[in-house]
C-alpha cells in the first residue's frame, strides 16, 4: 500500500514519527532554526553522534543525509539533511533541495522508519522561495512513495503561516 501524505502546523521536535529531519548545515554542528529546536530539545546526545560522523566521514554535502539517535526526542531517529542556499536558481539550487528529500527517504527506509515527518527544508535561514520549494518537497516525495513499501506515513510540518497555506494549497487543492 502506498504512504500516505498528511500536513500538520506546528514544531517538528514534538513528532511522534519514527524519525524527523533536521535542515542542518554541513558542519552538523547546530545552528538556528529548526536546527537549534531540534538539538535544544533532543540533548547531547545529537551532537555527540553528528562530531562522530563528521570525524569519520567529514561534512555532509549539501543535498546529502545522516541519521542519529533522537536522544530525548520523541521520534527515535534525527536524519540530518543539508538544504541548499538560495542563490537565484541558477546554482542547482532545485536539485540540491529535492536530493534532501530523496535521500532522507533512502536513508528512512535503509533504517526500516515506517513513519517520518519533514520541515520546510532551506526555506528559513537559507532563503530559498517557499512557493518553489513546497512544489519540490511535495513532488519529490509523492514520487517516491508511489514505488516503496516500508514508509507508511510522511508528515509535512510546517512552521509558519505562509509554508501551511502554500502546501495546503498543493496537497488539497
Ligand atoms: N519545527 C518545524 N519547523 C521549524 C521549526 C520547528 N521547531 N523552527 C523553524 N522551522 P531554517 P534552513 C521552519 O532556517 O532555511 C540553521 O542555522 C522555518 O519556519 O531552520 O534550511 C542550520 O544550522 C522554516 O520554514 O533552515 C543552517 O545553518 C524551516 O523550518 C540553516 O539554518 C527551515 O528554516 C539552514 O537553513
Amino acid at each position: 500500500m502506498n504512504a500516505v501524505i498528511e500536513l500538520i502546523k506546528g514544531d517538528i521536535t514534538k513528532m511522534r514519527t519514527e524519525a524527523i529531519v533536521n535542515a542542518a548545515n554541513s558542519s552538523l554542528m547546530g545552528g538556528g532554526g529548526v536546527d537549534g529546536a531540534i538539538h535544544r530539545a533532543g540533548g547531547p546526545a545529537i551532537l555527540e553522534e553528528c562530531r562522530m560522523i563528521v570525524a569519520r566521514q567529514g561534512s555532509c554535502k549539501t543535498g546529502n543525509a545522516v541519521i542519529t539517535t533522537g536522544g530525548f526526542l520523541p521520534a527515535k531517529y534525527v536524519i540530518h539533511t543539508v538544504g541548499p542556499v538560495w542563490n537565484g536558481g541558477g546554482r542547482n539550487e532545485a536539485i540540491l533541495l529535492a536530493n534532501c528529500y530523496l535521500n532522507s527517504l533512502k536513508l528512512a527506509e535503509e533504517y526500516k522508519v515506517r513513519s517520518i515527518a519533514f520541515p520546510n527544508i532551506s526555506t528559513g535561514i537559507y532563503g530559498y522561495p517557499k512557493s518553489e520549494a513546497a512544489e519540490i518537497a511535495i513532488h519529490t516525495v509523492s514520487l517516491f512513495i508511489q514505488a516503496n513499501t516500508i514508509i507508511e506515513k510522511v508528515h509535512f510540518v510546517c512552521f509558519d503561516e505562509e509554508n501551511h497555506e502554500l502546501y495546503k494549497n498543493i496537497l488539497y487543492l
